[in-house]
């Protein structure tokens, strides 16, 4: 596939992509799209001293410049949409509008970021001594590495460089090394925008391209303030205590198991849509894919035969085509995993519907229906592929219990019209996840909520709401106007 005059439409310069040892592929037929060089040592020390000296100027242009500089760069994302998404839908295999969806979510993270550029509130804090007055000022922290995966190659990405930029951090981004190409074109837009706003500082943000050493060089390095890393859990238990070591902050948006509960009151004609797109959708390679179903016994024969029915008729093929709703996975070794669930799955006693390796170019599968009688084994793992553990169940609290008894906390879902349900999923006692969604799947976040979950996948919360706050530093300040000296708690100290 020649993706050069999309490139260069990008603003990517060729000798960028054309030379270097690492091969980068599309999964879409397989064939080689481009050659990279990854840095080396004394480069990726080079772009972290840039990013530290960048950050010692950048920390001092206030906040709503700094918003000015994510609009301008929100501006190219708009005017380059159609080539950005389609070098995603390229370089990762998903659907050509979740390619375009992505590069919407970059737009609408950096509209929020702009706005978050007038907010960054602290509080006033009332004071227990007389004449004094207690504030709490958020300040910028310091350089931000971002790990990225190859699922969403550029649109996490932006939820933490909008949001640390107009913090008034810098950004080194790690992306995955199977999508390398989209990180350049990013680059080179947002570098677009930089020579755009007057006074930016040089190198607010850059790229490091190269595999796992790469990324542990600049998860090591204490110049890096923050390390925000989305990915696999076995990724985050290996970046989290190298972080902690050295004292620095994480934030880790790892592995999900997300369940969805279709209830017997459940509006079917909607859940089975929701459950065809979360599960099989992006070939179940989202972090938020749904992986678990528990069916209602009482609906439970004739919703899973129509979901079967909806399965088998999954238009699975190019994800550059109109009408294609499943694309290929990422690699073979992602196609292996996929095989290796089945198999254990096979060997638990489950019925398997789906799963075939379809076709002799990519990594295409028929999305795979698994039902099965007992939760554990491989169900309590994340296999990243469309695999849909189904199982029955007869009280919702058995359900509740079964859904978090996984290791991981992402995301999760209940279908039904009974609002006892839904609250009783909402309350405190239902979803131990970061997202529980009622009537609709566990993927497909907006920007404007937190995004993150408990457990195994992390705890980090990334994007909307009040996530800001993981990439700023909290003081805490007293001033004292009057000019007497009291203690606080009343302590005595006359001299
Ligand atoms: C991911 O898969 O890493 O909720 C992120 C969703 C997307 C983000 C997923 N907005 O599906």
């Amino acid at each position: 596939m020649d993706i050069s005059d999309l490139m260069s439409r990008l603003g990517v310069e060729e000798r960028y992509y054309t030379r270097g040892p690492l091969s980068v592929t599309t999964p879409i037929d397989g064939s080689e799209l481009a050659q990279v060089a990854p840095d080396d040592q004394s480069v990726i020390d080079e772009k972290i001293a840039l990013a530290h000296d960048a950050f010692l100027e950048w920390r001092s242009t206030p906040a709503p410049r700094r918003g000015e500089l994510v609009r301008l760069f929100g501006d190219e994302l708009r005017k380059h949409k159609d080539d950005l998404g389609q070098l995603v839908t390229i370089e990762c295999g998903k659907l050509l509008s979740e390619g375009l969806g992505e590069v919407q979510e970059m737009i609408d993270i950096c509209d929020f970021a702009v706005g978050l550029s007038r907010q960054l509130y602290g509080l006033t804090i009332a004071s227990e001594r007389p004449g004094h007055h207690m504030r709490e000022s958020w300040h910028p922290l310091g350089p931000v590495g971002i790990i990225s995966a190859f699922n969403f190659p550029v649109a996490v990405w932006s939820w933490n460089a909008a949001l640390a930029l107009i913090c008034g951090d810098t950004c080194i981004w790690k992306p995955s090394e199977k999508t390398p190409l989209t990180a350049l074109a990013v680059q080179s837009l947002f570098e677009r925008a930089a020579s755009r706003f007057a006074d930016a500082p040089q190198h607010l943000s850059q790229v490091i391209i190269g595999e796992r050493a790469a990324g542990e060089q600049m998860v090591d390095d204490p110049r890096v303030a923050l390390i925000s890393a989305t990915g696999s859990t076995r990724m985050g238990r290996e970046v989290g205590p190298r972080v902690a070591k050295r004292f620095g902050r994480v934030l880790l948006e790892l592995g999900g198991n997300n369940a969805g509960i279709v209830a017997p009151s459940a509006d079917l004609d909607l859940s089975l849509r929701a459950v065809c797109f979360a599960a099989a959708g992006t070939a179940g390679q989202r972090c938020t894919s749904l992986r678990r179903l528990f069916v209602h016994e009482s609906i439970y024969d004739s919703f899973v035969s129509r979901l079967k029915a909806a399965y088998a008729s999954l238009p699975v093929g190019d994800p550059l085509q109109e009408g294609v709703l499943v694309g290929p996975l990422i690699d073979k070794a992602a196609l292996d995993r996929m095989h290796y669930a089945l198999d254990r799955a096979k060997a638990q006693g489950a019925a398997i519907t789906g799963g075939e390796h379809i076709g002799d170019k990519g990594w295409y599968v028929r999305p795979a229906i698994v039902e099965v009688d007992e939760h554990d084994g491989i169900v309590l793992e994340e296999t990243f592929a469309p695999v849909l553990y189904v199982m029955r169940y007869d009280e919702l609290n058995e359900a509740i219990a079964l859904q978090n008894s996984v290791p991981q906390g992402l995301s999760s879902c209940i279908f039904t019209r009974d609002v006892l349900e839904a609250e009783q999923f909402l309350s405190a006692t239902g979803s131990d996840c970061g997202i529980a969604n009622v009537n609709i799947g566990p993927s497909g976040a907006e920007i404007g909520g937190a995004f993150g979950g408990e457990k195994e996948t992390g705890g980090g919360r990334e994007s909307g709401s009040d996530a800001w706050k993981a990439y700023m530093r909290r003081q805490t300040q007293t001033v004292n106007y009057s000019t007497a000296l009291p203690l606080a708690q009343g302590v005595k100290f006359d001299i």
